[in-house]
């Protein structure tokens, strides 16, 4: 069974609290503050690992947490950094990560942070000034990211054989690889892809033999609908045709309708013609035929081959077709690229303004501020601490909340709200 679907609950590390704490020396009766900041929380990363052939490691609707940020603790000492949690992925991986970035893991060692860990909060040290020498408060550590992810894998193959059920597909397969795909005399035999690596004069390429597509395929019908995403990232087709069959073109037509409507761009990648079975038509049919065949198509083809994996007749000249149609085609613009992109570029951030907020009356002594930055504050502080509470109210008045609610009618000892939380402000 091929996994080629997972969703996964993935949990950046939560960012350890910064610590209150004060020197103590022998000699030194009241020492300065010294609680060290906590540590950030790890991340959860997605490693493209080429031993890996499926999702199948990440079934289950498996949860994903990353390491917690350690508590900074005194005499300056910081918290530690909370441990990444790597999940490996086979190479193929398409991922939509939490803010609905696409993440594609195509190379092995390729990594994405998929939830980032939450920062550590800062110790009371950092919050020593001249006129406030031993501050009783520190920070929080905040949450990491944490949501569904899903998973999705599309194989990577060089050049993908596709047709109705029946044609042939898996036979020519197991003819021109090593691979061992179920072959029988009835249609959907094939279930799920198969992939073969395809020798010729040093070089080697994948192909991949998806189950047979059927009218309606893209629209859900047989099987075939599902497995057209792993024929995506061909660079080109084999359009496996059973010369033997009853209306030949009218199949063809029915797979060409497929392709498109899947609306990937398939029906636009160089294709091949595999007239196959030519063991069971004469001879000099199979050879008009082909000419027919040529001659209808045009351009529209890179070429026409008459088939048999029965006798191997015309096997050769296929496998240099194939490599000839995946060589002259350029080589698949970079997937969202190597190592490094991943989390710096493909991030969407919130929009600007994190500084920014908004001030609105509710009703009577009652206010609302909305903002990132300021949500931040209060995220990272303890209200229930007075003097958290006195360094939150001095922020808020050099950002300009302060000024702002007086604009709006608030006077001291008034309620606002920030967030989830809601306090009684006194500040004037
Ligand atoms: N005589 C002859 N029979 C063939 C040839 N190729 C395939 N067959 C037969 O055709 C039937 C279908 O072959 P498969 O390779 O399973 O066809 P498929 O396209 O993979 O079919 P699905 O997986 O159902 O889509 C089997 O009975 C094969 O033995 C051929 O070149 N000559
Ligand atoms: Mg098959």
């Amino acid at each position: 069974m091929l996994y080629d679907r997972a969703r996964t609950y993935v949990e950046g590390g939560r960012g350890g609290d910064g610590c209150v704490s004060f020197r103590r020396e022998a000699h030194v009766p009241k020492g300065g503050p010294d609680g060290g900041d906590g540590g950030h929380g790890g991340d959860v990363v997605l490693a493209c690992d080429s031993s890996l052939r499926d999702l199948s490691a990440l079934h289950s609707g498996a949860h994903v947490r990353a390491g917690r940020g350690g508590h900074g603790q005194g005499a300056r000492r910081h918290g530690a950094r909370g441990g990444d949690r790597e999940v490996a992925v086979a190479p193929g991986t398409v991922v939509e990560g939490l803010s609905g970035e696409r993440f594609d893991l195509t190379e092995p060692g390729q990594r994405a942070v998929v939830a980032r860990g939450g920062a550590g909060g800062h110790g009371n040290k950092r919050f020593a000034t001249s006129t406030r020498r031993a501050p009783r408060f520190a920070e929080r550590g905040l949450d990491g990211e944490s949501g569904w992810i899903e998973l999705r894998l599309k194989l990577l193959a060089d050049a993908g054989l596709v047709g109705l059920p029946n044609a042939g597909k898996s036979s020519l397969l197991a003819r021109m690889t090593r691979a061992a795909p179920k072959i029988a005399e009835y249609p959907f035999t094939t279930v799920e892809p198969v992939l073969g690596t395809l020798e010729y004069d040093d070089r080697q390429l994948v192909l991949a033999d998806i189950p047979g597509l059927i009218e309606g395929a893209a629209e859900g019908a047989g099987l075939g609908h599902e497995f057209l995403a792993h024929v995506e990232r061909c660079r080109a087709l084999i359009h496996v045709v059973d010369i033997s069959s009853e209306d030949p073109e009218a199949g063809y037509e029915t797979v060409r309708a497929e392709l498109a409507e899947h609306g990937a761009g398939l029906e636009a990648l160089p294709q091949l013609v595999a007239l196959s079975k030519r063991d069971l038509v004469p001879d000099a049919d199979a050879e008009r035929l082909t000419d027919e065949w040529r001659r209808r198509l045009g351009d529209d083809v890179s070429d026409v081959l008459a088939v048999s994996a029965a006798t191997g007749a015309g096997i050769d000249e296929l496998r240099r077709a194939i490599l000839a149609a995946v060589a002259v085609t350029a080589p698949q613009p970079a997937p969202a690229a190597s190592d490094d992109v991943f989390d710096a570029e493909h991030r969407v951030y919130t929009p600007a303004g994190e500084q920014g907020f908004s001030v609105e009356r509710m009703e009577d002594g009652v206010y609302r501020v909305d903002g990132p930055g300021i949500e931040l504050l209060f995220r990272r502080h303890d209200l229930a601490n007075a003097e958290a509470l006195a360094f939150i109210e001095q922020r808020l008045r050099e950002i300009g909340v302060i000024a702002a609610l007086r604009k709006a009618g608030f006077e001291p000892g008034d309620e606002v709200r920030v967030g989830e939380d809601a306090f009684e402000l006194d500040a004037s």
